[in-house]
């Protein structure tokens, strides 16, 4: 698949430690899980860093994501007295929000990008999720479905026309974005062999699969894409 660098970027979705899982670096020393460790998260680092470095090359963008949600964020758990992870609650604005364990606190260790997440080809961050009472999946969008993150105004100025999607969670912050990108108008495409997900409820994934197909969103391999004229 040959792609324009001047109308193309790629988005790097929330690759912070609390998605990841344990893992040992080459000192042999163990790091610890996140708070929300999908089941082999980090396994979207190489195939993203590959594409990011071919993109930064031919001249196109490179963005990231991060959840970066204050303590007591209204998505915890903890928020809710009497509410466990895995329940829901209904919000003014949002409707249903589900209710998580404390993952991605500003500042904290969690809310890092993975370490081998090479951000030198990364030109932008999105901090999302950052408003104590709001959540937000999309990087488009917050939870209530209206409050702009301005990543579109961004993609707008620069003539941007293609959004190719990889990173954390298939069937969340990576599913949102790619249904809003697809809304907004941008081909959207999501790169299968760099997204993994968290699969709760049961099915999620697959359900989330669909949606995405079902909004004319591509799913395709990084390791296919070609930049060029
Ligand atoms: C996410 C659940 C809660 C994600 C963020 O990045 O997919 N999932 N917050
Ligand atoms: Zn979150």
């Amino acid at each position: 698949m040959l792609i324009n660098p001047a109308t193309a970027v790629l988005i790097e979705i929330d690759v912070q430690n609390d998605f990841c899982p344990s893992y040992t670096r080459s000192s042999g020393e163990q790091v610890p899980p996140g708070a929300l460790a999908v089941e082999k998260g980090d396994e979207v680092v190489e195939p993203l860093n590959l594409l990011a470095l071919s993109f930064a090359a031919s001249g196109a963008r490179v963005l990231a994501t991060a959840d970066w949600h204050p303590r007591w964020h209204v998505s915890f758990a903890a928020a809710h007295p009497g509410k466990n992870v895995g329940e829901t609650v209904d919000l003014p604005g949002t409707g249903s929000q589900a209710l998580w364990p404390d993952h991605c606190v500003q500042g904290t260790w969690g809310a890092n990008f993975h370490e081998k997440l090479d951000l030198r080809p990364v030109s932008l961050i999105i901090r999302k999720g950052f408003r104590l009472s709001l959540d937000s999946y999309s990087a488009f969008f917050e939870n209530d479905r209206r409050t702009p993150t301005g990543l579109e105004g961004y993609l707008r100025s620069l003539g941007i026309t293609t959004v190719f999607l990889g990173g954390l969670a298939t069937d969340y912050c990576v599913l949102y974005s790619a249904l809003d990108a697809a809304a907004l108008g941008f081909t959207t495409l999501v790169l299968s062999d760099a997204i993994r997900g968290v699969g709760f409820p049961a099915g999620s994934v697959e359900a989330a699969l669909d949606r995405m197909k079902s909004a004319g969103i591509t799913l395709t391999p990084s390791t296919g894409i070609v930049m060029g004229v």
